[in-house]
């Protein structure tokens, strides 16, 4: 038998946390024949319920789970973990400045990110989901000098499924047949959805673009870049949480491509530290195309990018430096 993966979770008390722990015990994380031990982390006011998420894993038997850690305590959450799920965060509440909520997630990044580096397991793999969730990650990425920047990422892959999930709408075919779609950028609603090299595999096998299947530029341009932009409002409208489901399988979705691999000729969108490609400016976690192959990602090189898209790809840089400069503002 393999041995168990570490996987921890922070914020698992909360609502993406009680969609993700099931998911992940389950094998949906690391594939159905992999062990997994769950470190679960959440804050003191929230340990009661965090004990309550343990008892119901424990009630689930999963067979692939052979572990649950549920603590309050930072360190003993990151000991000898693989895997870095980071939901835990400070939300924005209402009537709150926007320095003030990130003064307050640079905090929380900075201590984890510290513990991480000093605790996980060599070559641990960090995802962070919380919001500002770009920048975040860059903070984390900060505080842990020892960890190498390839291995910090942030959540832009709900994005992804999003856009995918709006073409299958559109064009009446199933998700899994579309491919390629691309969000550069910020996980905000400066985030620029992509199509320009996305395509459909049509049912004799072809593979067509999707700009020509859907042969309405006003609308790819249009109203299905803002829908992709603003469905987590509109998720909140309807439901009055924010996604939580949906955030929790896109953060499966990228981790097992992350670690297990993309497809031939299929690329994901991850939030990764700027080299420079696409003159996205170096040094900021941005969402590019990226293929994964032996637990390392890799940005797409060569796709074209047109003047519409340029000017897109250069906002949501603006808005990614912009937060740059307010999460340092708050260290000093
Ligand atoms: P919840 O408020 O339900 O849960 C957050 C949990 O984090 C709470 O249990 C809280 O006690 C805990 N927490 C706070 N500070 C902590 C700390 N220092 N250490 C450990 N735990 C801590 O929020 P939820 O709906 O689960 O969303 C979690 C985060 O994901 C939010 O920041 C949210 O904005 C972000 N999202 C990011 C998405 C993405 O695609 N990147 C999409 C979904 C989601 O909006």
């Amino acid at each position: 038998a393999q041995n168990p993966v570490r996987v921890l979770v922070t914020g698992a008390a909360g609502q993406i946390g009680y969609a993700l722990v099931p998911m992940i015990a389950r094998g949906v994380l690391l594939g159905p024949n992999q062990p997994v031990i769950l470190h679960m982390l959440d804050i003191p006011p929230a340990a009661e319920s965090l004990n309550g998420v343990k008892m119901e894993l424990v009630d689930a038997a999963f067979p692939l789970l052979k572990g649950v850690v549920a603590t309050t305590d930072v360190v003993e959450a990151c000991t000898g973990v693989n895997i870095a799920i980071m939901v835990g965060g400070f939300p924005r509440k209402e009537g709150m400045e926007r320095k003030d909520v990130m003064s307050k997630n640079v905090s929380i990044y900075k201590a984890q990110a510290s513990a991480l580096e000093k605790h996980a397991a060599a070559n641990c793999k960090v995802l962070v989901v919380a919001n500002p969730a770009n920048t975040n990650a860059l903070i984390l990425k900060e505080f842990a000098p020892s960890i190498p920047e390839k291995n910090i990422s942030c959540l832009t892959r709900l994005d992804h499924n999003r856009a995918l999930g709006q073409i299958s709408e559109r064009l009446n075919v199933h998700v899994s047949e579309i491919k390629n779609v691309i969000i550069w950028g910020n996980h905000s609603s400066t985030q620029y959805p992509d199509v320009n090299h996305a395509t459909v595999k049509l049912p004799s096998g072809e593979e067509k673009s999707v700009r020509e299947l859907v042969a309405d530029d006003a609308w790819l341009n249009g109203e299905f870049i803002s829908t992709v932009q603003q469905r987590g409002a509109a998720i909140i409208k309807a439901r009055k949480f924010s996604s939580a489901l949906s955030a929790a399988s896109a953060a499966c979705d990228h981790i097992r491509d992350w670690v297990l691999g993309t497809p031939e000729g299929t690329w994901v969108s991850m939030g990764v530290y700027s080299d420079g490609s696409y003159n996205v400016p170096a040094g900021l976690i941005y969402s590019f195309p990226v293929t994964c192959q032996n637990g390392e990602w890799s940005i797409v090189q060569g796709l074209s990018v047109d003047e519409f898209s340029r000017k897109k790809l250069d906002l949501t840089a603006e808005e990614l430096t912009e937060e740059k400069a307010l999460a340092y503002s708050c260290l000093s």
